[in-house]
């Protein structure tokens, strides 16, 4: 008698899918995070990190899981699976080669997924499993315009349990709007997701986190200030329908030069890292899971 497949509920989607398929059929996440959360016997926090294209999310997001590793902070991080240290290794390799890394693919089966067990040690036994995607922003800006194009952001959105929004600071200094523009509709989305009713808050703590501020000093002087003057629209949202909303400025480059590809186009090129304000974000959200 041939054996019946099992069936495996998609943690990202929550939809049903044959045991041992790599990527679910319905949104194409991987399907080792559902069965390391089976093996963990306990339900992952998802944390999202959402912004625009190229405002600098794989950036961040390898810088802070390489400090995770290294125990910056005191805080220590077991990655669950090596496909977990993926985003961390291309991004540290190519910043130590001088080039920054190659824009995120918009295919979900593309990304970079962590599931990583992380624990503040002053906080004595306390782990976080925490689940973080590296999204690409031109698939973000598609499910925005026009909602189910990806299930896979819709479904993690709709649980995360907490998101960090990034917003590129060089380019709302500049004055374009593009910036806010982008934040705000992506609040927006995230506001419209939670269904509440005018008068409640959406409680999910979100912290916006203004990257490349090594191109303007002043958002490290004050980041809600900065958020206030250059990204009007996106402050006026937090204000009326976010509760638990925290700005922060971050960058990791400390000095840029400028060099050709091999295409004779100019690219920047990272001189060397000097990561500032990449924890605080972070530890502002675990402290309100
Ligand atoms: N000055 C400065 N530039 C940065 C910093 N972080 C990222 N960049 C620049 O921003 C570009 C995009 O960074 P990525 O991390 O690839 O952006 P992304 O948000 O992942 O973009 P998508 O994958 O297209 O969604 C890099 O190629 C760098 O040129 C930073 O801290 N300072
Ligand atoms: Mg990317
Ligand atoms: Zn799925």
């Amino acid at each position: 008698m041939a054996a019946t497949a099992s069936i495996t509920r998609c943690l990202i989607c929550h939809c049903d899918n044959e045991e041992d398929v790599v990527f679910c059929a319905n949104c194409s996440a991987p399907m080792a995070l559902t069965y390391e959360s089976v093996v963990q016997a306990r339900k992952p926090c998802v944390i999202t990190v959402i912004g625009d294209s190229n405002v600098g999310k794989t950036v961040y997001l390898g810088y802070l899981l390489d400090m995770l590793s290294r125990r910056a902070g005191d805080y220590e991080a077991v990655p669950k699976g090596p496909y977990s240290i993926n985003i961390q290794q291309t991004v540290m390799s190519h910043i130590a080669a001088r080039i920054f890394p190659p824009k995120t693919p918009n295919e979900v089966d593309q990304w970079n997924w962590v599931y990583s067990q992380v624990a503040d040690r002053r906080e004595g036994e306390k782990w976080y499993d925490l689940v973080m995607p590296d999204m690409a922003g031109e698939s973000l800006a598609a499910e925005v315009d026009a909602p189910y194009t990806y299930t896979a952001i819709r479904g993690l959105l709709q649980q995360s349990a907490a998101i960090m929004l990034l917003v590129d600071a060089s380019v709302a200094a500049m004055g374009n709007v593009q910036a806010d523009f982008f934040a705000y509709k992506l609040l927006s989305y995230i506001d419209q997701l939670s269904g509440l009713r005018t008068g409640h808050k959406v409680q999910t703590p979100i912290s916006v986190i203004l990257c490349k501020s090594d191109y303007c000093p002043q958002a490290f002087d004050n980041p809600l200030t900065f958020t206030k003057t250059n990204l009007n629209r996106l402050w006026n949202l937090c204000d009326s329908r976010f509760e638990n909303i925290a700005f922060f400025a971050a960058s990791v480059i400390g000095s840029i030069g400028f060099g050709s590809d091999g295409a004779d186009n100019i690219v920047s090129v990272p001189l060397h890292s000097a990561p500032r304000g990449i924890l605080e974000p972070f530890e502002w959200l675990l402290t309100g899971l």
